[in-house]
């Protein structure tokens, strides 16, 4: 049923393209009512509008927080046009019908983000607004809501051709509902923040489509990247791509992955990442060499990876990445040169991030199991002096084993469990990610070793369960353990450390990763 209107509301607050649109509606001879900001607009640019205080007969009051909230407004829009009660009450009141609503909201979210004061910020919760989307999209089957000034050309188009479709006009209540459903969440999400409530009893969690993606994490899957508003954090949503192929689903975590793990380093640093692991992670005087000591630790791994580094990539470095098949690199910056010579690897998507060490978001960690949410803070979890850790051995570390320890635990944070990681004081040099047995990881770990294992760190995500790692790791010549400890069996692994001449360090954290 296609649907002519006759009479519109336009009141927005995001004003692009609304002359344009009001224009178009005049050219079908529609009435338009208008509130304060709006009608002026509308005016100054020889749009006939009649003011919402002369179709109310209220002036607009109480600073403006009352203009709309009218029984006329409501019940032009809310009344069912072919039933016979809603008719006579329409005639008994002398009540007339709005077939359009063009409503955008105050920007409650872009003062929130200037930073306002509380009192302004409430002051943009806007309450007419969503009240005349909601009846406009509830009385869908006559009544037009345009929340997106997106839609403005698809609805002057089907009124050249005689009307609003009744689909068209589903897909805007569609619409409608999604964008005042967000915009509550988004001020339920701010009180929540201030109040410091992490667990509301409700959750709605606010996201607006970024991209969609070609599929999720298989091809059969489909998939799109939503982004979250009001993150104060420089992050995978946040980052430019530069040049390259569509970004994947799996690139997206990936780059979420490499982004934290670099994070983690002051110094120049680089982490080669595959399915969200490291296959290298290195620090070094300058990001070229930490990239050469990060490639070291696995090549064969790393064809295909994600490269990460928290220095501006240079030409060198750039010349360098250029040897390998990369899927994606990341950086705070690319100079100008570094550019040119990615400019023939025309399929290397590059992540331009600016400064990655921007202040940390206070949002949790969100993980789906079928019919619920888990929501926990995120593991951001730091050492801050490695020196006043819990020593349970008889060795006590040496200062490169600290280095080194302190090292091997930034990075297994960032290994899926059971994590075993074997280190110098700035590299990887084998990396057990993701078994089932702890023992496992630390063969594998072992086993991926180019380099001497000799003299180097142990860490591991969680506590040792037996003294089997312990012997492996003894076995392959490694002089010192960064673990939590806190096992029933704590007392069997430091003796087994104690009789190796191992030195541990306790940190009383676990950094499981599932
Ligand atoms: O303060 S309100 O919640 N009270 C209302 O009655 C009302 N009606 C429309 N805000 C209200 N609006 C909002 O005003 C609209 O949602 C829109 O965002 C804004 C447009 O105001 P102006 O036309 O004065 O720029």
């Amino acid at each position: 049923m296609r649907i002519m209107p006759k009479t519109a509301l336009i009141s927005v607050s995001d004003k692009s393209g609304i002359v344009d649109f009001a224009k178009g509606l005049k050219k079908h001879g529609v009435k338009i009512i208008s509130t304060g900001g709006t009608a002026k607009l509308l005016a100054d640019s020889g749009v006939e509008i009649i003011e919402i205080s002369e179709f109310t007969g209220f002036p607009e009051m109480l600073d403006g927080r009352v203009k709309t909230l009218h029984p006329r407004v409501h019940g032009g829009i809310l009344n069912i046009r072919d039933n016979a009660n809603h008719q006579a009450t329409m005639k008994e009141y002398d009540l007339e019908d709005i077939d359009m609503v063009v409503v955008n909201l105050y920007p409650f979210e872009a003062t929130v983000a200037k930073g306002a004061e509380h009192d302004e910020v409430v002051e943009n919760i806007d309450i007419g607004g969503p009240s005349m989307i909601r009846s406009a999209a509830k009385n869908h089957k006559f009544v037009a809501v345009v929340v997106d000034n997106n839609d403005f050309g698809r609805i002057l188009s089907e009124m050249d051709n005689g009307g609003t479709e009744l689909d068209t006009r589903v897909d805007l209540a569609r619409k409608a509902y999604s964008h005042t459903g967000v915009y509550d969440s988004i001020i339920a999400s701010y009180f929540n923040k201030k109040l410091g409530v992490k667990f509301p009893e409700e959750i709605a969690i606010p996201a607006r489509k970024k991209q969609p993606m070609r599929y999720g994490e298989n091809p059969h899957q489909d998939s799109a990247f939503y982004v979250k508003p009001l993150v104060n954090e420089v992050s995978v949503a946040t980052g430019k791509q530069l040049q390259g192929k569509e970004l994947s689903f799996n690139n997206i975590v990936d780059i979420h992955a490499t982004l934290e793990l670099v994070k983690e380093f002051k110094e120049p640093a680089v982490a080669i990442i595959k399915h969200t692991n490291p296959c290298g992670c290195a620090t070094g005087d300058n990001i070229y060499d930490a990239y050469l000591k990060a490639l070291e630790c696995d090549p064969v791994s790393a064809f295909g990876g994600i490269v990460g580094v928290n220095r501006e990539v240079d030409k060198q470095l750039a010349e360098k990445l250029g040897e390998l098949f990369l899927e994606v690199v990341l950086a705070p910056s690319f100079s100008d040169e570094a550019k040119a010579v990615f400019e023939a690897k025309k399929n290397l998507r590059l992540i331009e991030l600016g400064d990655i060490y921007g202040q940390r978001d206070l949002e949790l960690d969100i993980k789906n199991v079928t019919g619920g949410i888990l929501l926990q803070d995120r593991d951001l979890h730091e050492i801050e002096d490695i020196r006043s850790l819990p020593v349970p051995t008889k060795r006590k570390p040496t200062d490169f084993e600290y280095k080194a320890m302190d090292f091997a635990w930034k990075v297994a944070k960032h290994v899926k469990s059971n994590a075993i990681v074997y280190t110098t004081d700035d590299r990887t040099i084998g990396v057990g990610a993701g078994q089932m047995s702890r023992v496992d990881s630390s063969k594998i770990a072992a086993s991926k070793a180019r380099a001497e294992l000799k003299g180097t760190v142990m860490s591991s995500d969680a506590f040792f369960p037996f003294r089997d790692s312990i012997d492996e790791a003894a076995g392959r010549g490694i002089t010192a353990i960064i673990s939590p400890g806190g096992s029933i069996r704590d007392e069997e692994v430091i003796k087994a450390a104690d009789e190796h001449g191992i030195a541990m360090v306790f940190t009383g954290v676990r950094h499981f990763k599932h």
